[in-house]
């Protein structure tokens, strides 16, 4: 009986370690630095997205806009050679929010959508204007079409009404730029 215990155990630990092994044979050492936006709903699909990174010393680094691939990768690679800490992203109609960048990770950045208006926080008045155009066809620009679904309703109102708040400012205190508001 002790003796199988004994086998029982011996076996256990070298399960572990072949599994361990494995799970740090087979870890990927190559993972790139990138900015993963999360949160999109529905259709919405962010082309680009302007970038103001800052270092250690809280310098802006980088100050620009960059590509978003497949609504929602941006490559940031570059920002680790720039040493960028930290990184404050705005797309145009989405809340500006900000991250500290961790190098070889896919860095996740929720966004808050439905900011109509365009002024970088989502409240009463941008909700008054989707409520306005409810079930209306979606206006030539689409900002009231929320979720990008081709359609003005209770969808859109709904997540203008749980994304009230006010967007990241830019580091240096600067207005954002009128394209991406
Ligand atoms: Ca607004
Ligand atoms: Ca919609």
């Amino acid at each position: 009986m002790k003796g199988n215990r004994l086998t029982g155990a011996v076996l256990l630990v070298a399960v572990l370690a072949l599994v361990g092994g494995i799970l740090f044979w087979t870890r990927d050492d190559d993972v790139a630095t990138t900015v993963e936006l999360t949160n999109l709903p529905g259709q919405f699909c962010p082309k680009e997205a302007w970038i103001v990174a800052t270092d250690n010393d809280n310098r802006v680094v980088l100050d620009a806009m960059q590509q978003v691939n497949a609504c929602r990768f941006i490559a940031a690679d570059s920002l680790v050679g720039l040493e960028a800490q930290t990184v404050t992203i705005k797309v145009a109609r989405v809340l500006a929010g900000k991250l500290a960048l961790r190098v070889d990770e896919a860095n996740r950045l929720a966004i808050t959508v439905g900011d109509v208006t365009g002024d970088n926080s989502i409240d009463g008045r941008d909700e008054k204007i989707v409520r306005s155009r409810l079930a209306l066809p979606p206006d030539s620009n689409s900002a009231t079409d929320i979720n990008a679904d081709g359609r003005i309703d209770v969808i859109d109102l709904a997540l203008v009404r749980i994304g009230k708040k006010v967007g990241e400012t830019r580091p240096d205190g600067q207005p954002w730029a009128e394209n991406v508001l």
